[in-house]
């Protein structure tokens, strides 16, 4: 193994003692099946995760679907060390540095339109939460404060913060919960296999779907609803992506009523769908975007939310040294974070990424519905260089079979790929070769093959 990786067996083992696995109660984890046995991880480089025992891994979703430059990315790396010895930290509350200024420049200009202005949280979560916050705050500035509802839709995943469970549509999610933000309502997810399976890209079926829209205006009124959130494609409930037409007619009933639209682009930000944004995929403006993961490449927690021109505006009244909006985080704008996402979007722009993803959609989708015909596959998705596939259940229980998939594909395969329920999902770094796409399905058809 390189130097660069000094996580090696032996001093890793030496530095995890057995009961080390006990402490860490891990996040969206089944934790005990996992402290039999860990799927453990060392190192990363390139396209590869390093086990401690030096096994390397393909990593066929981007760690999270973050880490969108591959792993390891010398330049990216160089600009987090040389940042944490110039300026380790600096508050953002009435202070700032040149690179969070920097990096906000760089993210509105690849952003559409008039979304001109970057608020930076720490991760998806808190960019949806701010989000949700400044469309409320917006109303209240406006004179329309009684606009306080906010639409979600079934299915949707924004993050875990009271406001994004609140509008997200995963019942897990929200159930154990308790008391959720009141005045809030669900659009019906897109997703119906009998008329869109095994699409590839958007369906055909299910533009009306937005049209569901209408019947809430009706039921609340215009005038009591703030915003509608949607993510463009649903990630993590499966991988829905959006019907032709869909998005285009959510914008229109939206400005119809005067409600503002958010789009959740935390997996589609960043060349997931072949551009910088969904909504240029799209040519659909949104009100405000909300970003995170691939933003620096998943190298340091990141997220945010680029608000369009006329919100900014509205909020920058009223004598100029009062706060404008009561709202932030201790490290909103964290000079690490913003270093590492400037070097991110010179890589993404010197490699060209994202015009690379989009050249190859067509071929990474041929190759994955190969997989159609495989043992108990139901559907296949795809969408930008996304890819989601269904499995049968197994009659003892829902979700046994695609658990045992990711299980095997790490300890058996060395293939990392996630699981939602039934659906395996793959979104593999965007530099990928088109070698490591073929063994990607390769993998998969053999995973596939073992849980059968
Ligand atoms: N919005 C969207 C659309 C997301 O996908 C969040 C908000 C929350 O981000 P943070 O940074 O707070 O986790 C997400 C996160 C999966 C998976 O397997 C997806 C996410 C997180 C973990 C797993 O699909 N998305």
């Amino acid at each position: 193994m390189s130097p660069a990786h000094p996580a090696t067996a032996d001093n890793l083992a030496r530095s995890l003692a057995p009961n080390d696995l006990d402490a860490w109660w891990l996040p969206f984890t089944a934790n005990r099946n996992f402290k039999k046995n860990p799927r453990m991880i060392a190192g990363a480089e390139g396209m590869h995760y390093i086990t401690p025992e030096g096994k390397k891994i393909l990593d066929g979703v981007a760690g999270l679907w973050c880490c969108n430059a591959g792993h390891g990315r010398k330049p990216i790396v160089e600009a987090i060390q040389k940042q944490a010895a110039e300026l380790d930290y600096s508050p953002a509350f009435q202070f700032g540095h040149p690179k969070a200024f920097q990096l906000a420049s760089r993210i509105a200009a690849l952003a559409p339109g008039d979304l001109d202005h970057v608020f930076f949280a720490n991760s998806g979560s808190e960019a949806v939460d701010t989000a949700l916050k400044i469309a409320l705050a917006y109303w209240n500035i406006k004179g329309e404060g009684q606009r306080t509802r906010l639409i979600g839709r079934e299915r949707g995943y924004h993050g875990v913060g009271f406001g994004g469970i609140s509008v997200g549509g995963i019942v897990n999610n929200r159930k154990f919960f308790g008391s959720l933000l009141a005045g809030v309502d669900h659009l019906p997810h897109t997703y119906n296999r009998e008329h869109q399976a095994f699409s590839k890209g958007e369906p055909e079926w299910g533009a009306h779907l937005a049209d569901d829209l209408e019947r809430i205006v009706t039921l609340h009124d215009a005038s009591t609803i703030a915003a509608v959130i949607v993510e463009p494609m649903a990630g993590s409930t499966g991988v829905l992506p959006p019907p032709k037409g869909y998005l285009k007619r959510l914008r229109e009933i939206c400005d119809k009523y005067g409600i503002l639209l958010i789009f959740d682009e935390v997996i589609s930000g960043f060349g997931r769908l072949g551009y910088a944004f969904a909504a240029e995929r799209y040519g659909v403006q949104p009100d405000m975007i909300t970003f995170a993961k691939a933003v620096n490449s998943g190298t340091v927690p990141m997220g945010g939310v680029i608000a369009r021109k006329g919100i900014y505006d509205a909020f920058m009244k009223g004598p100029d040294h009062v706060i404008e909006l009561f709202h932030g985080y201790t490290y909103s704008g964290h000079p690490l974070a913003a270093a590492a996402g400037l070097a991110t979007l010179d890589l993404y722009r010197d490699e060209n990424l994202f015009e690379k993803t989009r050249a190859r959609e067509d071929k990474w989708a041929d190759a994955i519905m190969s997989l159609k015909g495989l043992p108990n596959v139901l559907d296949i998705r795809t969408l930008g260089l996304v890819a989601a596939i269904d499995l049968a259940s197994i009659p003892d229980g829902f979700g046994k079979r695609a658990f045992a998939a990711m299980d095997k594909g790490f300890h058996d395969h060395n293939l990392m790929i996630r699981i939602t329920g039934e659906t395996l999902a793959v979104t593999p770094p965007l530099i990928i070769t088109d070698n490591e796409i073929d063994e990607l399905v390769s993998k998969l058809a053999a995973i596939i093959k073992s849980v059968a």
